[in-house]
């Protein structure tokens, strides 16, 4: 209760390790997950920003509101590099669900495919680091998808990793957004945004 108090104490009061603090989370747990909705569209994904704590268990939804075949890519950039190789190199096959691809093995992520109008929950435990903090955070995690393209047409938010109390987590200024940069396989199309 105390812990309680104090977390909304720090909300009310506002933070000067960034600019945004979300509202206290209650982690998820394997026996009451929490729910993490991720909304794609034609070409964006709400919401801007996607809060994990580390080690908790969430059931992640992707639904799909948009007409195109999305999916939601959670990873760090070599996470979101791997897949967007791999996808590009089926491009301009027949229509239809994404063809089947994949990538190196440690660079799976957790990658949810999902069909126009279609939702999909999938079960996830937030990778944790050993000393209990985020893992392999080095350029931050992002949310993404790789169906050809669509990357480049922003569709990439990224992953902010906070405690308990919404507020972010130490040595992740780099999951503020303005660091994105664009998977290898689109270095070209960066001048024309
Ligand atoms: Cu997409």
């Amino acid at each position: 209760m105390v812990a309680a108090a104090v977390a909304i104490m720090v909300v009310v009061a506002g933070c000067d390790r960034g600019p945004a603090v979300t509202p206290r989370i209650t982690p998820g747990t394997s026996t009451n997950p929490r729910a993490v909705v991720i909304v794609a569209a034609d070409f964006q994904f709400s919401p801007p920003v996607v809060d994990l704590v580390p080690g908790e268990t969430v059931v992640v939804q992707v639904v799909n509101g948009g007409l195109a075949v999305h999916e939601t890519v959670i990873g760090p950039m070599p996470v979101q590099d791997a897949w967007e190789a791999a996808e590009a190199a089926v491009a301009g096959g027949p229509p239809g669900p994404t063809p089947v691809v994949s990538v190196g093995p440690g660079l799976e992520g957790l990658r949810i495919v999902v069909a126009s109008g279609e939702r999909k929950d999938v079960g996830w435990t937030v990778p944790v680091a050993p000393t209990g903090g985020p893992a392999a955070t080095d350029g931050g995690w992002f949310v993404g998808c790789h169906i050809p393209g669509h990357w480049a047409e922003g569709m990439v938010v990224p992953v902010r990793f906070v405690g308990p109390d919404g507020v972010p987590l130490a040595t992740l200024g780099a999951a503020s957004g303005d660091t994105l940069r664009t998977p290898d396989q689109d270095g070209a199309s960066a001048a024309s945004r």
